[in-house]
Order: C-alpha cells, then structure tokens, then sequence
C-alpha cells in the first residue's frame, strides 16, 4: 500500500488495488517526498491554493474585482502545445499514420522513463482522479494523473469533475487512464508528450502548459479518446456544443468543430443580435465532444470537461460577453497582463489600453509598445457553472441530441461564408479536406494555411485514413444522422477587410443552419453543396451592404480548382490507410468544375 495523504496530511488509503499497485510503481519511478491524493473538497482547493500562492505559482489578483481569480506566468519557453514533442506510441509507425509523430512504445518509455526518474525527488506527487463527462453518464471516462505541479491539480479541479466523486465512478475497476505528469525544469530538450493508445496511458514531461499537461483534455479526450472511439465505436471530436432555441421552445443542438483559436469559445456563447429577439444560445461545451449513436437512431453528445480553458486575448463585451461574465471569479489566468489594481488586461479586452501594465512574464509595459502585453495564447481556465448560458442539460449523462455538425476554418479567401453537405459521405469530405491558417495555440509560424481535418491534425490519436474510414463507417449505426455544413466567418476582400463581422451576427448563418437541419429553408445548389438562395439568408436589420454579402457567398470556380488540387495533395500524404471514398469525392468534384470558369453567382442579398 503506498503511503499516499490528504492535502492536511492524514494518512489515506486507497482501496482499488490496481491503482493502489501503480501508484507504487510511479513513485518508485519519480521518487517524490511525499504523495496526495486530491480529494476534489473545498478545504483542499483553499490549502491548495494558499500553498501555490506561497511558493509563487499563484499571484492573488484584485479579490473584489475578481473573487477566487488567481495569475499564473509560465515559463517563457513554455506557451503553447508542442506538436512537434508529441508522440503517439504504437507498436507500427502506420497506426500512428502521416500526420502524427510516432515512437515505439518501448522506445518512449525507456527515453522517457530515464527523464521521470527520480525527477520528483523534493516535490509533492498529486494524484488526481478524475471523470470526463458527467458523472453517471454511459458515455463517461475515469483518468488518473499523477503531477508533481500544484498548477495542474488545481486547473483539473475546475475543468474535469476531479477528486472522491472519480474514485466513486471507478471503484475497483483497472478501466482508467493513467497520465502520468512532471514538469522537471521546464526545458524544452527534455520535453516530451508521449500517447500509448493500447495502453490507455499518457507521459507527459518538462512542460507546465495546459494542452501539454492537463492531460484529461487533449490527450485523454482527444487522442487516446479518438482511439477508444474507434475501437469502441464512437467518436471523440474537437467540437463545441450547443443548444439553440427558438422563441417558440424549439431545442436544435449542433456540434461544431473549428480549428484552435478561431472562435469555438465565442460560438459556444454566441448572443444573438437584436434582429433574434426570444433567441437563445445554450452552451454545452467549448471544445470537445463525445458522441454516441442513442437508442433512437440519433448521435447524443456530451461535453467530456467542466471548465473552459479559453483564449484571452480578443475576448471582450463585444465578442464574448459570457465569457468576460464566466471569468469573473474563481478563474486561473495564465500569461495574462494585469493592472496596477490586480485587475487583468489583454490585447482586444474593453475600454481604453491602460497607461501602464505588468506585461505577461512580469516586466513593466507602457501603451504604445511594440511587445504584446499579454501573451497572445494566454488563457483562462474558468468553471463552465460560472456562464450565464450554460445549458441545463449540459450535465445530462444522455447526452444532448445533434442536429447538425459544422466544420470551419480560418479562410481568407475560397470557402464561402456557409454550404451544406449533399449527404453524409460529402460531409466526411468537407470535413476531411478542412484547412485553417495557422494560429497561436501552437508553437510554429502564424497564418500559414494548413489542412487541418475536422480540427483534429494535432489530436487524431491514429491514422488520419483510418479515422476518415470511421467516420464514413459510422453512418450505417446512425439512422437520422446530422446535416454537415462549412462555416468561414473569416473571408477577405481584395484589401484584407473581413467580409462577414462574425461574432453575434453569426447567429443568422446558424438559424439557417437548423432550419436546413429541420428542412424548412430553402437553398441553392451548387457543384460543392447547397448554399443560402436570396432571401434564406436572415438580413433584417443588418448594417453590411449586399455586395458584401454576396462577395462573402461567392463561389469562384478558378479558386476550387487550386482548392481541390491542394486537397488532392494532402489525400496523397496520408498513405495507404486513405478511404477511396474520400478521394472519389474530390475526383468527382475537380472533373466537373473542370470545364467551368469564373464564378458561380450566387445572390445571397436581394430577396
Ligand atoms: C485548445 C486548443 O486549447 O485547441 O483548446 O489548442
Ligand atoms: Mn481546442
């Protein structure tokens, strides 16, 4: 029996022997000075808090602003996912497939165990089980990670439900995760984050940054969770969820994969404009989904995490009032400027740009300079109990019921502001051939477009042709499977300027969306999928000039064709593992564009 404690001290035991046998043997690996394990109460949340403030992991911000808000600075060299450290372990480099980096699972855990040893020595282990998804739901999943960083312990504390309600779910049960977490000295030479699919095992070393170490959410949720999708037969998708009703009752649930950074929070907590009165957005979730075919033939989905581990920078009233709500207290800002009062302050939040700030690695700032004050992949990690939106059914172990599945990228030009999918199949393409530019959530150059298929390129825990394949599979288990659409909220004139204003204004894609889903709106169709005819689009008292609706809708055949040659390319970089289905598609659709020219007129704004 390891000598594990509670947070005060007292000695505790642990009564399922699998976990009892390998938390002995993490900590004959790790040698840590003393071991606890996380209760989830709140006594332990304040010691634990009190104790990261003293060793000054934690900076207490202003309380009566911003009650239970805490600052975090990361090490410099530590901002952002590695996805060039991030291995997938599998015996064959093919299950890992073309987009992951692979290691033998021997190999990873004798690289890796050399660096976990002994690199506890003088530190606290916590052990933090865990439940993605709500507790008591079928389709939810117990993880253990054992850490030596406070930081992480208390950031799984508000996005998983964590601690005694964990160890309830999994009573004597081997069926856990086991993530495994130390930060050594934060060198990116010895960093690494290692997946072991048949395992159901993660290592993770020498980072402290949330994607690479809160390890329920992108390791556990996504990649060993695409994994156990596939196996198990479901899917495991980077989605937002959420419920959108109608002034009359009516609930439409939709699931909607963007690439990081580009607004999946803000969508999630979209606030209808004022033309939508009686409208309301519900969130479910922010980044993950976890879906399931029901009883009824219908995919359910639920939100495996608690919180949100949003990005900073842009959020503001104007493009997120729920989450400036949401963040107003027991929060954990990470990288995030603060004020001379202790409030925090990022590029894109309201008001004015404060004279001076202590900028995100703790050096004065003063307005006008060329450094950013925060760190542009700062984050909040804030309870999702705290949004004033939050759906009533978001803790429903059923699930909520998904109508509709969206897919959308960053795309300054080619894809229009909206299309729907012919059929399933189609959709599996659009999804498939998905391509966004670059952002700050990872570490590389900005603005460079990459495919990133259905959001998933840095978390898809196997081969990317055999996930399409199950993807294309899962139609024949799901009777009324969803409408699929394709979203750009992000298209550009010649001169750079956004077309469409985004943020709340997207409302009146969305209502298209589920009236498509709810086949009641019409649509025109063009070689790529159906997109809104002149009058399906809601415009009503909208400030935005048709032209501009129309150039923001334009289909330009020339663009296509560039467009389905670069997916040709990327099919091509999959390998053997690549559905033929898929390429079929994208053959079908360059050989009929092939003797078209110019563009596609679509009128979008004359009714
Ligand atoms: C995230 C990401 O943090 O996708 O959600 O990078
Ligand atoms: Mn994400």
């Amino acid at each position: 029996m390891p000598h594990v404690q509670d947070c005060f001290g007292a000695s505790i035991e642990i009564n399922n022997a699998h976990l009892s046998k390998w938390i002995v043997e993490m900590m004959a690996l790790c040698k840590p000075d003393k071991v606890v394990l996380c209760s989830g109460s709140e006594a332990e949340r304040r010691s634990f808090t009190e104790l990261a403030v003293t060793q000054g992991v934690l900076i207490p911000l202003n309380q009566e602003k911003l009650p239970g808000c805490y600052l975090h600075r990361s090490n410099p060299n530590d901002v952002a996912r590695v996805e060039n450290l991030t291995f997938i372990c599998t015996p064959e480099k093919e299950q890992a497939g073309a987009t992951n980096n692979w290691m033998a699972p021997k190999e990873a855990y004798e690289k890796v165990g050399k660096l976990f040893d002994g690199s506890m020595k003088g530190r606290t282990m916590y052990v933090v089980p865990y439940v993605m998804g709500p507790i008591g739901s079928p389709m939810a999943k117990v993880g253990v990670e054992i850490t030596d960083s406070i930081y992480v312990a208390l950031n799984m504390r508000i996005m998983t439900r964590m601690g005694q309600q964990a160890l309830d779910m999994l009573g004597a049960s081997n069926d856990f995760n086991r993530g495994l977490h130390s930060m050594l000295d934060c060198n990116p030479d010895r960093r690494y984050i290692c997946h072991f699919p048949a395992d159901n095992t993660i290592w993770s070393i020498g980072s402290g940054y949330g994607g690479n170490v809160l390890l329920g959410k992108k390791c556990l949720a996504l990649r060993i969770g695409s994994y156990l999708g596939k196996t198990e037969g479901w899917l495991a998708e980077h989605m937002l969820i959420l419920g959108v009703e109608s002034p009359e009752g009516e609930m439409t649930y939709v699931a909607a994969a963007f690439p990081s950074q580009c607004g999946k929070t803000n969508f999630a907590m979209m606030v209808p404009p004022k033309r939508f009165k009686g409208w309301k957005i519900w969130t479910v979730g922010d980044d993950i989904a976890w879906m399931r075919v029901g009883e009824d033939g219908r995919l359910y989905a639920i939100n495996p995490e608690a919180g949100y581990f949003g990005v900073a920078p842009g959020t503001s009233m104007k493009s997120n009032p729920n989450a400036m709500k949401t963040v107003l207290k027991d929060t954990i800002f990470t990288n995030v400027a603060v004020t001379k009062d202790g409030d925090v302050w990022w590029e894109g939040k309201d008001g004015p740009v404060p004279d001076e700030l202590t900028d995100w690695q703790g050096r004065p700032w003063k307005k006008g300079s060329t450094e950013k004050a925060a760190h542009p992949n700062s984050r909040f990690t804030a309870p999702a109990a705290n949004n004033p939106w939050k759906s009533r059914f978001a803790d429903d172990p059923g699930g909520v019921p998904i109508s509709a599945i969206i897919f959308g990228g960053r795309r300054a030009t080619t894809v229009p502001l909206v299309m729907q999918a012919f059929h399933w199949a189609h959709g599996v393409f659009m999804g498939a051939t998905l391509g966004s530019e670059t952002t700050a959530a990872a570490t590389g150059k900005v603005g460079v477009v990459r495919r990133d298929p259905m959001a998933m390129l840095p978390f898809c825990g196997y081969n990317m042709g055999e996930y399409f394949a199950h993807w294309l599979a899962m139609q024949a288990q799901i009777a009324y499977p969803p409408k699929v659409f394709l979203v750009n909220w992000f298209r550009q004139n010649k001169d750079g300027k956004f077309l469409w204003p985004g943020f709340g204004e997207n409302m009146r894609v969305l209502k298209w969306i589920v009236d498509r889903a709810r086949l009641r709106v019409g649509g025109q169709e063009t070689p790529f999928g159906w997109v809104p005819r002149a009058g399906d689009l809601d415009l009503s008292d909208f400030d935005i000039s048709p032209e501009t609706v129309d150039e923001a809708t334009a289909i330009n055949i020339d663009e296509w064709k560039t467009e389905l040659e670069s997916q040709g390319s990327f099919f091509e970089s999959l390998g053997e593992k690549m559905p033929k289905a898929l390429e079929l598609q994208r053959e079908f659709l360059l050989a009929r564009i092939e003797s078209m020219h110019g563009k596609w007129v679509v009128h979008n704004s004359k009714s």
